[in-house]
């Protein structure tokens, strides 16, 4: 009798396919915003990048929710533009409609669909990028919200 026995190329096949099932994101928004003079309003600054080179030529919008109020808000989505002589460097006003933990969702129509989703804590100011706030804080922070921790 034959024994079956898998080829061990078939084993190296398949561990190698594993770090890209971990790491299927590589298109990344870096989201900085600073308020305006209007109550909730804020102009933002967002990079987009894949890896590490700053995307250019892209065209979308951009809305938000509050992961932790999922349907209390109404935030109108808006058009994000290209900076002249700034490759991948994009700019918008949005109107939020209170301060805290918000989700931006970048939905990219040009030059192929894509969707961005980046995390920003708002305070009178300005937006915090919600990672760095959380490394420094986790156990510090009483009321940190674990909503949408995805860790
Ligand atoms: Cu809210």
């Amino acid at each position: 009798m034959k024994k079956l026995v898998f080829p061990p190329i078939v084993i190296v096949l398949i561990a190698s396919m594993i770090p890209t099932v971990l790491y299927p994101i590589m298109q990344k928004s870096q989201t900085e915003c600073t308020a305006t003079s209007k109550k909730f309003q804020y102009n933002c600054n967002v990079l987009f990048i894949n890896k590490i080179e700053p995307m250019s030529g892209y065209s979308g919008i951009v809305g938000a929710t509050m992961p932790s109020m999922a349907m209390a808000h109404n935030v109108r989505p808006v058009k994000f533009t290209e900076k002249e002589g700034m490759a991948g460097h994009y700019e918008f006003t949005i109107q939020l409609e209170m301060l805290g933990e918000w989700m931006f969702q970048y939905d990219i129509t040009n030059p192929k669909r894509d969707r961005v989703l980046e995390k920003l804590v708002f305070d009178k100011t300005k937006s915090i990028t919600f990672d760095k706030k959380h490394n420094h804080s986790h156990h510090k922070n009483s009321d940190h919200k674990h909503s949408g921790h995805d860790h």
